[in-house]
């Protein structure tokens, strides 16, 4: 077997595991190729025209989770450099191009009373200029940025949150639904219900672990579901977009090949991607998750399961609550069962299994990324065999490095694997996918690690007024995979 391809320079690249075989099969001219960003990573300008204060402008401005003590304040200025940002789409050929509403722009109090022009005015003059490039807009509600107002008041964990947020969402179907049809409801919910608040204080939403997490992801399955609902009644006829909702997951592994090990990976999926994907396709939550968390608070003394029920009603509104399936996916870990070991509670806990990186596998600048392309096509499977087969769209994939470098050989070699992977669960195993979307156009404020991770396309000089983008080498290799449909220089040979 060659290691990797002929194309570019490609030495060195995978620390580990070097030997990949990149597939010749080649994506069919359907095939959508997009990019991605989100709000709060590039706008900057935030308190400009008529903006208010989002969550992660308090958390910045409040304390010092971030390991650079940057903030997003300024970020790629994209607020005032949107055409810039369309020329590089443009360059880069992409058909679509996925980025976020900030909800505090459009209407600052947190509540659809007033309803802020400026804001309104710029994803106006984004979404037209996209079109005019004839690049697609796929346009994110919610990624996020969250009006402080609405933190302070439990932010998702309180059910009230639910009415403000499908309020939100007709504003925006009534403002851009003429000429956005494809919508992305909530980015990541195991991201900001189960990760992020149990990692700091700075969240400000103070109820334990172990409820916190699933209160916020069932009133955020409930709230997707409504907004869906709205759609079809209201919007749907006219407009007749798609509406989906990101939902991440790292592929689990078996860490050995023992039967616990086995199920503990499956237990692992249904509980980081069934969580939410169950209730939409089947119109509950994960057996395994309804028995296992109301036995574990039974033990831990709770009168009730910390896992809430969904009414006969919800159900009926949640069950078959989108389009198409959107997956962000970067990364894959071991799984072993740790079903004796009994924890505090906590959703980390609950799922009762062990993970940690296969030493074997690549590693990126970022330490929960490591480089397991075949963890994809596994993954890919498992939501074609679980979900009832559904249409696909990856609505994030990407790769971490360190700032400045341009010749960045990790991140085209991760982009070839993974496609690589695509087109094997497509082509071999029938796999429906039919977009592929990477994180991200630029280099951008990555959260908790500041400027100190980039995942761009485009390198972002931090340090100029000017915030000067430069393409890297993936950007190259990006346009010439979209041009020719093909990850070598040899498809078809
Ligand atoms: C995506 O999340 C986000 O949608 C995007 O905004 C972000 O820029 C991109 O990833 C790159 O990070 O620090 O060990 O607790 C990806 C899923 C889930 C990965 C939370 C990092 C925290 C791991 N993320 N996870 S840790």
């Amino acid at each position: 077997m060659q290691c990797l391809s002929t194309i570019l320079v490609l030495s060195a690249v995978f620390a580990g595991s070097s030997c990949y075989e990149v597939t010749n099969l080649t994506f069919p001219a359907s095939f959508l190729f997009g990019t991605a960003t989100a709000a709060y990573q590039i706008e900057g300008a935030w308190n400009e025209s008529g903006k208010s204060v989002s969550r992660w402008d308090h958390i910045t401005h409040t304390s010092s989770i971030v390991v650079d003590g940057s903030n997003g304040d300024v970020a790629c200025d994209s607020y005032h450099k949107y055409k810039e940002d369309i020329e590089m789409l443009k360059q880069l050929g992409v058909d679509f191009y996925r980025f976020s509403i900030a909800w505090t722009r459009i209407i600052p109090s947190g509540f659809a009373n007033d309803i802020n022009q400026a804001g309104v005015d710029y994803y106006n003059n984004l979404i037209d200029g996209l079109l005019e490039a004839g690049i697609e807009p796929w346009v994110t509600m919610y990624h996020w940025d969250i009006p402080q107002v609405l933190n302070y008041i439990g932010d998702f964990s309180n059910p009230y949150t639910i009415d403000y947020v499908v309020d939100y969402a007709d504003v925006l179907f009534s403002l851009f639904g003429d000429r956005v049809k494809t919508w992305i409801t909530f980015n990541e919910p195991l991201s900001f219900c189960a990760h992020f608040p149990l990692s700091s204080a700075a969240f400000g939403v103070h109820l334990p672990a172990g409820i916190s997490e699933y209160l916020c992801s069932h009133n955020i399955v409930i709230a997707h579901a409504k907004i869906y609902r709205l759609y079809q009644l209201k919007y749907k006829w006219e407009q007749n977009g798609r509406i989906s909702i990101a939902l991440n997951t790292e592929y689990a592994e078996p860490a050995t090949d023992s039967p616990a090990d086995i199920e503990a990976s499956n237990r692992k999926l249904l509980y980081d991607l069934g969580w939410y994907a169950y209730p939409l396709v089947h119109g509950d939550y994960p057996r395994v998750m309804i028995d296992t968390i109301r036995n574990l608070s039974a033990i831990q003394g709770f009168p009730f399961s910390r896992l809430p029920m969904f009414t006969l009603n919800e159900k009926v509104i949640i069950r078959g609550a989108y389009d198409f399936f959107a997956l962000n996916h970067y990364t894959s870990s071991l799984t072993a069962d740790a079903s004796s070991v009994i924890g505090s509670p906590s959703f980390l806990n609950d799922d009762l299994v062990e993970q940690f990186k296969d030493p074997a596998w690549g590693n990126s600048s970022a330490s929960w990324l490591t480089v397991y392309p075949e963890g994809l096509r596994k993954l890919l499977v498992h939501i074609k065999e679980t979900y009832n087969d559904p249409e696909i769209a990856i609505t994030e994939n990407g790769f971490a490095d360190e700032p400045g470098v341009l010749n960045d050989v990790g991140r085209v070699s991760y982009y070839q694997s993974y496609l690589s992977e695509v087109l094997k669960a497509m082509l071999e195993d029938g796999v429906k996918v039919t977009a592929y979307t990477a994180w991200s156009l630029m280099d951008n404020f990555e959260w908790y690690n500041g400027y100190t991770v980039r995942f761009g396309l485009y390198y972002v000089d931090f340090d100029s007024p000017d915030r000067t983008r430069t393409a890297k080498e993936s950007a190259g290799y990006y346009r010439n995979v979209i041009q020719t449909r093909c990850l070598t220089e040899n498809c078809g040979t």
